[in-house]
Parts: structure tokens; C-alpha cells; sequence
């Protein structure tokens, strides 16, 4: 093993200011950021060429990109002008800085370990402080693989857990789908990350669709809308690619209303914008639904046809009654919404429409007879009212979900929300009646967030505003029309594939040795295109409770995160600049040949690479016969398919073309308007709610029937904290960062130097601190150090932090050690923004 003369010790603050510096150095001689992006001089004999290639990042804009190479090296990008629909042409300021990105100092070269790690004497202790060791591909490839082994042979082979996250998250052969595949080829645990699902399991349980994102029309049916609510998200910043469709659709005379109690740059380009107190959105919501029942400004004609209006709801069971509960069996038992416990099986499973037959079961009240009926026989069936059937009590959804929003009046929820009630009947009017109308929803981080989708959910039920050109609700996702990704995620098959273990429940699982009653050791996490050190809350209980109970951290990465840092093994990924991939979500209507820019650096290889030398070294015949496809073969797989086929989609046309449309620039989701829920109807009353992934803790069922309102976890006015802590902390996306990524792009480092805390001056000045100060961050999970930064746009009794910068850039700690790590065992997901501190000056030096 060779020393390593200068091994990756993670970023200082000083290197931070020091990239900066170094830059702005360059701009003043050069007159331009950066070297890597220095034009060319005409000197003759340079060889000069261009690759069409994607960006592979998660903030889901897809840009299709051509890169400039000189003598082997990217040294420029821009935007890819040749796209089957013009609309979807773009390119951000981060994606202008992926020269910069690619030769980034931080870039991890070569495999490692950590010194004094072995599988005998993990040593944990010494994680963070450690030196590194470099290690040759065939040491690393071995260890890695005998730890496997070992954990497999002495503690079951889940005892190896994988996280799968974001970082190149939309591929279609390489990236993220290469994660899963290889923990499914072996069956090693996936962790599930917990990130941005809580809403979706709300939207999931009403249209079916599980709880993976995949809701909206395509981003250029936002043009259509004449009503846009931005609900709880910040698109220029966060979704730029996306924003000028909600630009054109105002353009033409839309609503476009920003909701946030921040005053984003969204809001500042809105028609209307209401600022509403923290966490409290389902209240708002649910009072919109209340004024659209009250003034009856609800579609009965949708809501008969389309939606569970009609169906009845047995008084026995929380069920609809289906003429089989009359058999001999009575009622059958129920599966749980949202169906799938685990994330791989969303995209396979998730999305079967039922037929017309396949639901002629339901039994509804028909109006003309008085007596009940088949809900395909009947043509006018009672909408409210409660009947009796065999002796079964039982009441219309619709009536119960009338009477269950009474209560939820503009009044309520003004004192909840702050929005005044008048304005929040003239939201409901405005989404009901200046139709089509669309939600471009936020993820609402906040323990009440499955509520927050479900509202969203039925808000679109009762007016009929989805599956229609400009109306629909929710995310854009993963699901393409053509692809086959099952290929690649499901290489030993279905079989035997365990539910996630959610990231916010392995804390639980670690002391107590056991998930759901049985052991459960775990020994090894695999990291995979995953930060969790950076990303994930309440950052010092990982670093120091959660991960030195784990024996062995192996981390692949192309830079060297903060996770990175305490692992015992780093793996060089190579940049997805740096060999052929597919990228493919549906954020855009196309699929995309990922072109192979340049070499990687360093000895870095591609994530399936080292998937398939690792498969080589152990006893597996099936993962070893899945890892034996050559990579093009892989890509066939996903890609040659027979519903491409007809559009046109195959690797070689791929591959000649570098971009491909697989559907409308326009489309329509769920326009054939029937929905993947059991009745394909949609479903504002859940008939059995449960849990995101059964970690074997109950939930109560009958309050999650329809959207309750609670209180967030943490963060409102009466909670316990709130007296010590009385400032809601939440994280805004920025331009210069993608999560935790892009953080010393010099280019990028040029205009956003350093991490600071947003607050407004009011609150500043209560505190005695002015413009400029260090101050510092905290709450019983930790704290960070940072310059403040006034700003008027950020509400009272707020701040904010932006997301992603690495711990080594603040002073002393950082704000993911503030964030809310709270369990829900309904969504399971982190509620981020959920979040209480105290903010006071910080004395102490800066360095
Ligand atoms: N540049 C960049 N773009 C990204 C990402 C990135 O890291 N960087 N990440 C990508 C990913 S994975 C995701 S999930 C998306 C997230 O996309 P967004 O959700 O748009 O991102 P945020 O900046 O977190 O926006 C949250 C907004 O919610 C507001 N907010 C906070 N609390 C509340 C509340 O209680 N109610 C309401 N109504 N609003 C509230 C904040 O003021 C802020 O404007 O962004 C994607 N795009
Ligand atoms: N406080 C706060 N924290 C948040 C959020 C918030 O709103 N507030 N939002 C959360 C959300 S919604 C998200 S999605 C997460 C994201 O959290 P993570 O998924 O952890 O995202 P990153 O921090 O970007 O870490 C991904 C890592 O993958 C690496 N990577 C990129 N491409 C590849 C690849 O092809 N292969 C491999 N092996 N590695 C690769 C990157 O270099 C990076 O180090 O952040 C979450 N964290
Ligand atoms: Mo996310």
C-alpha cells in the first residue's frame, strides 16, 4: 500500500476563501474566472472538439449541454440548442461551472482507507481525524468484497446496508439505477433516504400514484394554466429550467400566486403573493376546500364520474362497500395505501389503471330506484346521504368528507395560517373558477406534510383540475413512458426484495439490534451517490451516534463529501462528464445519450465498474451473470424496448441522435382520467391509510381517512421549544449549490463566497446585531457560525440558512446540525424546515 502524499482532508474554511480568493486574482489579470475556461488562442494543431452531453444533477432541469474539449479537457459548455421541442432549451449557473466542477481540487482520485480501519479493528473512533491510505483498485475492490462476505456469512447478507440518493439521480443506465441494482443483485438492505416524500404519500393515497414523485403534466402545459398556484417552493432558484413556462402563462393573463412566507423571487415575479405563517399550509389548504364546498363551487359532474364522491363508506369498517363483501368470505382484506413499501418497486408497480370491469364491485346508492347498485350500472347514483345495505350501514364519501371539512372554516384557518380569511375564499375562487389551474407544489417539510399532499390532492378532486391541459397537481418525476428500468434495478427479480429501512429509523435500529422484533445487526453502509453527513438532520448525532455504530463506511463519490470524511473506504466514481450513461426523467419529455466527455481523472470508474469488479470477487452467480452484461448491453436492455419501438427509441438512434422525444412537449398525465387507486377513481376519502414502509409501528387509521389538520413537530408558537428557541430556521435552495454539491466551483465561489444566516433586521436588532456580524445558530441539536445577512424579504421570527454548504465553510459548525430529525411513522420523512433556534452574537474569533 503507498502512502498518500497528500491525502483529501475534507475543505477548510480557509481553502474555501482561499478558491476565492485565487479567482478573484485570475478575473483581475485575465479579465475572465476562470483558466479552465480561457478561450483558445489559435495556436494551430490544438485539437478542439464538442460532445453533446447532460448534466446529471438532482435538481431535475435535465440540460441537455454541449461541452467544448480541448486536448482531452472540458473547458467549455453551453446549452444544447438542438432539442426536439425548442422549449426545453436551457442552462443554469451551475451548469456554466461544470468545467470548473470537473477539475474541482476536491475530486477524489484514487481508492482509499482509512488508516488504522480493518474489518478485525474498525477503530471508529478515529473517523475524521485519521489519515488516509492509498490503495491500489485490486486491494480496494478486495477488502471491499470481503467485508461483504463476511457480513453476509456471519450476520445475513441485509446486515450490508446500501443508501442510494440523489447524486445523479435520473439515470437510466449508470448513476443512481446502478446503486440499486447492485444492492438488489446481491439483496444487501436499502436504506430509504427519507428526503421529499411526505407530501407525495399525501398526493399518492387520493390519485394512487404510490409515493414516488410523478403527478404534474409536463412543464409546458403550465402555459395552459390560468390559475398557477406556487405552493411552498421557490422555482426560480430551484427550478429555473421550468420557471419561464409559469412566466408565459402570467404573460397570457394567469393567476399566479406564490404562497410562502418568504418573499422569494418567485413571489416577486407573482400575480399575488400570501405570505403565510410557517408549517401551517394544510390549514390553508383545508379552508380553501371548506369555501369550496360552502359556496358550491365544486364540479359535481367530475366528482360523480371521476372521483370516490358516490362510493360508499361502510360505518362498520372505514371500507366502500363492494357487492363481494356479500360472499360467503364477507369484506376482503384491504392492501394499505400507498401500496409499495419500497421505492424500486414505485416505478413498476405503481401506475396500473384498473379497468371499468375490474371495479364493477363498488356498490353505490341509485338515486331513481332508491336501492343500491353497481357503480357501472347505475346512472344516477346519490352523491350525499346515508343508506342501508344488507344490514350494513353506510354513508357516501362525499357526505362524510363534507361534513369533515365543516369545521375547517377561513376564520379557523386564519388563525392558524395568518392569511386572512377573505383572501383564502378568494384562493378557493380563483382555483375552482379561473380553471384550468395548476399546483406546482413545494415539499412542505414539515411533520404535517402528508396532509399538505392530501389537501393539494383533493382540492384538484373537487374541481375537476387534473388529467386536463394547464390543471394538475403535485411533482414531475421518474416514470418514462418507453424505458424498461426494471432490467437494471431488479436484477435478480422481485422475489425476495425487502422493504427499505427509512435512514430516519436506523438511529432505533442500531440501539436496539432490532427492526420490526427481529435482529437486525448492522455492519456495513454503503453509500452510493449519497451525502448523508451533509445532507441528512441533525448532523452531529450522525457523526456522532448513528455512524460509529456501524462498523464499516464505504463511500463511492467523485468528490470528497463530508460523508467521505468518515468513511473507512472511498471509492473514486468517475464524473458524469466522464463516461456514456442515459439520463431520463420526466422533468422533460426526452431521454438522453449521456455522451462520455473526457477521461476520468485520477483512476476514477464509473459506479457500475465497481459494482462489476466487486460482483467478480464474490459468491454470487446470479449478481455475477447479471454483472457479466457488457455496459452496452445494459443500456440495450433499458432502452430497446417494444413501446419505443414505434416512437422510434433505440440505443443506435440514441446514440446518433443524442436526444430523443417519448412523448408530447405538452402532455397530459392521467388524461384518459381514470387513476391508479383500487376504484381507478380518485380517492379524497383513503379507505386504508399506512404507513410509507412497515417498520411495524401502528398508525392510527381513522385519522388519516381524510386531511386533518396537526401541528408541526417542532416548529409553532405553543410547542416546547418554542420559549427557549423562538425563531423558525428553514434551508432556501441557491443558485450556486445543488445540495451539497458545487460547493468550490471557483466560478460560483466568485459570487456566493461564504454561508450566512438570513434574518430579517427586526429580529437582528432585538438580538444587538447589525449587518455583518458572526452570529450563532442553536437549539439542542447543535448549532453553526456564520455572518448574518438582513433581509426584509424574510419574514419576522424567521431565518434561513442557504442548503448545501459543507461544514468546513462555516466558522464552527454548521446548519445541518440544527435541522428536525423526527420520525413520522406515517411518511417517514425529514422535516428539514421543522425546526426551532435561538440566534445571538457570536464573540469568538473568526478565522
Ligand atoms: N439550486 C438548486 N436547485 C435544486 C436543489 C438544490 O439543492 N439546489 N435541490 C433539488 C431538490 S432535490 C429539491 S427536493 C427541490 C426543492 O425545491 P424547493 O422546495 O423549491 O426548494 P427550497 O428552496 O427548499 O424552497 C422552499 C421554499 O419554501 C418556503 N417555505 C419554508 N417554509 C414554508 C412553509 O411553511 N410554507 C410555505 N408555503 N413555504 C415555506 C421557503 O421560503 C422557500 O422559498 O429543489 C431541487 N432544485
Ligand atoms: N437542511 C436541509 N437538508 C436537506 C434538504 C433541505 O431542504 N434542508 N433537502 C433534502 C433533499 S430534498 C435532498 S434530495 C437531499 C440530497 O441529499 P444527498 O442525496 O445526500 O445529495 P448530495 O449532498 O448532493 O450528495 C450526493 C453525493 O453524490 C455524489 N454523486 C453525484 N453523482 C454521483 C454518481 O453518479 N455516483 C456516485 N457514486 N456519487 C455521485 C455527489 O458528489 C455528492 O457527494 O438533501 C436533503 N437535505
Ligand atoms: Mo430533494
Amino acid at each position: 500500500m503507498a502512502e498518500l502524499k497528500t491525502p483529501v482532508k475534507g475543505i477548510s474554511r480557509r481553502s474555501f476563501l482561499k478558491t476565492t480568493a485565487a479567482v478573484a486574482g485570475t478575473a483581475a489579470v485575465a479579465g475572465t474566472t476562470t483558466v479552465a475556461l480561457a478561450a483558445n488562442d489559435g495556436t494551430a494543431d490544438v485539437d478542439e472538439h464538442e460532445v453533446v452531453c447532460v448534466c446529471g444533477c438532482n435538481c431535475q432541469g435535465n440540460c441537455s449541454m454541449v461541452a467544448t474539449v480541448r486536448e482531452g479537457k472540458m473547458v467549455n459548455i453551453r446549452s444544447n440548442e438542438n432539442l426536439p421541442y425548442p422549449s426545453y432549451e436551457r442552462i443554469c449557473m451551475r451548469g456554466f461551472s461544470h468545467a470548473n466542477r470537473m477539475y474541482d481540487f476536491n475530486r477524489v482520485l484514487y481508492p482509499m482507507k482509512r488508516k488504522t480501519w480493518s474489518l478485525e479493528e474498525p477503530h471508529v473512533e478515529n473517523r475524521g481525524t485519521d489519515e488516509w491510505e492509498r490503495l491500489s483498485w485490486d486491494e480496494a475492490i478486495q477488502l471491499v468484497a470481503d467485508t461483504l462476505t463476511y457480513n453476509t456469512e456471519n450476520y445475513g447478507v441485509r446486515s450490508n446496508c446500501v443508501l442510494v440518493s440523489a447524486g445523479n439521480s435520473f439515470a437510466a443506465y449508470g448513476g443512481l439505477i446502478a446503486g440499486l441494482g447492485f444492492a438488489n443483485a446481491f439483496g444487501f438492505q436499502g436504506l430509504d433516504v427519507c428526503l421529499d416524500y411526505g407530501d407525495l404519500v399525501g398526493i399518492g393515497e387520493v390519485t394512487g400514484s404510490g409515493w414516488d414523485f410523478n403527478q404534474r403534466n409536463m412543464a409546458g402545459d403550465y402555459r395552459y394554466a390560468k390559475t398557477i398556484l406556487i405552493w411552498d417552493t421557490n422555482p426560480p432558484n430551484s427550478q429555473p429550467h421550468s420557471w419561464h413556462f409559469c412566466m408565459e402563462a402570467k404573460d397570457a393573463g394567469a393567476n399566479l400566486v406564490v404562497i410562502d412566507p418568504t418573499y422569494t423571487i418567485a413571489a416577486q415575479q407573482a400575480t399575488k403573493w400570501v405570505p403565510i405563517k410557517p408549517g401551517t399550509d394544510p390549514a390553508l389548504g383545508m379552508a380553501m376546500l371548506n369555501a369550496i364546498i360552502d359556496n358550491e363551487w365544486y364540479d359535481l359532474d367530475f366528482m360523480r364520474e371521476k372521483t370516490c364522491a358516490p362510493l360508499l363508506v361502510r360505518e362498520d369498517n372505514g371500507h366502500f362497500l363492494r357487492a363481494t363483501d356479500f360472499d360467503e368470505a364477507g369484506p376482503a382484506e384491504l392492501p394499505e395505501y400507498p401500496f409499495f413499501g419500497t421505492l424500486l418497486l414505485q416505478g413498476v408497480k405503481a401506475g396500473k389503471v384498473p379497468t371499468l370491469e375490474e371495479t364493477a364491485h363498488y356498490v353505490v346508492w341509485d338515486a331513481d330506484k332508491n336501492a343500491w347498485g353497481l357503480i357501472n350500472e347505475v346512472a344516477n347514483p346519490a352523491m350525499e346521504g346515508s343508506f342501508e345495505v344488507n344490514g350494513v350501514k353506510v354513508t357516501t364519501a362525499w357526505s362524510l368528507f363534507k361534513e369533515h371539512m365543516a369545521a375547517c372554516t377561513p376564520e379557523w384557518a386564519e388563525g392558524i395560517t395568518e392569511v386572512p380569511a377573505d383572501t383564502i375564499v378568494e384562493l378557493a375562487r380563483m382555483y375552482a373558477q379561473d380553471a384550468p389551474s395548476t399546483i406546482y407544489a413545494g415539499y412542505h417539510l414539515y411533520d404535517n406534510c402528508e396532509e399538505m399532499g392530501m389537501t393539494w390532492a383533493c382540492l384538484a378532486a373537487l374541481t375537476g383540475n387534473i388529467g386536463k391541459r394547464g390543471a394538475s397537481i403535485g411533482h414531475l418525476g421518474k416514470s418514462k413512458p418507453t424505458i424498461n428500468m426494471a432490467g437494471l434495478a431488479f436484477p435478480a427479480g422481485l422475489s425476495g426484495l425487502n422493504d427499505e429501512l427509512p435512514w430516519l429509523h436506523l438511529p432505533e435500529v442500531l440501539e436496539t439490534g432490532k427492526l420490526k422484533g427481529e435482529d437486525f445487526p448492522v455492519r456495513l453502509l454503503y453509500n452510493i451517490g449519497a451525502n448523508p453527513v451533509g445532507s441528512y438532520a441533525a448532523q452531529k448525532k450522525t457523526i456522532e451516534e448513528v455512524l460509529p455504530q456501524i462498523p464499516c463506511i464505504v463511500t463511492n463519490d467523485m468528490e470528497f463529501s463530508e460523508t467521505c470524511e468518515y468513511s473507512d473506504i472511498v471509492l473514486p466514481c468517475a464524473h458524469y462528464f466522464e463516461y456514456d450513461w442515459i439520463q431520463a426523467s420526466s422533468h422533460t419529455p426526452f431521454l438522453y445519450m449521456a455522451n462520455k466527455v473526457a477521461d476520468p481523472i485520477g483512476e476514477a470508474k464509473e459506479d457500475v465498474e465497481i459494482f462489476r469488479a466487486i460482483a467478480e470477487r464474490m459468491d454470487n452467480e446470479a449478481a455475477k451473470a447479471f454483472y457479466a452484461k457488457s455496459n452496452e448491453e445494459m443500456m440495450r436492455m433499458v432502452v430497446d424496448t417494444e413501446k419505443g419501438e414505434p416512437l422510434g427509441i433505440n440505443l443506435d438512434n440514441l446514440k446518433e441522435k443524442g436526444v430523443l422525444a417519448d412523448r408530447d412537449e405538452n402532455w397530459i398525465h392521467w388524461e384518459e382520467q381514470r387513476w391508479p387507486t383500487l376504484s381507478g377513481r380518485l380517492e379524497f376519502y383513503v379507505e386504508n391509510p399506512g404507513a410509507r414502509i412497515d417498520i411495524g409501528k401502528p398508525i392510527d387509521k381513522e385519522f388519516y381517512h381524510m386531511p386533518t389538520y396537526h401541528t408541526p413537530f417542532e416548529a409553532y408558537d405553543e410547542s416546547e421549544q418554542h420559549d427557549k428557541y423562538p425563531l423558525y430556521h428553514y434551508c432556501e435552495r441557491t443558485r450556486w449549490h445543488l445540495h451539497t454539491q458545487y460547493n468550490h466551483a471557483p466560478v460560483l465561489r466568485e459570487l456566493d463566497p461564504e454561508p450566512y444566516l438570513r434574518m430579517n433586521p427586526v429580529d437582528a436588532e432585538a438580538r444587538g446585531i447589525v449587518e455583518g456580524d458572526y452570529v450563532e445558530a442553536y437549539n439542542d441539536r447543535g448549532h453553526c457560525v456564520c455572518k448574518a445577512k438582513f433581509d426584509m424579504g424574510v419574514r419576522p421570527g424567521m431565518v434561513s440558512s442557504p442548503k448545501g454548504w459543507h461544514r468546513g465553510a462555516y466558522v464552527a459548525g454548521s446548519y445541518q446540525e440544527l435541522t428536525c430529525d423526527h420520525l413520522n411513522v406515517l411518511h417517514m420523512n425529514t422535516s428539514f424546515d421543522d425546526t426551532l433556534v435561538e440566534v445571538r452574537k457570536y464573540e469568538g474569533e473568526v478565522k
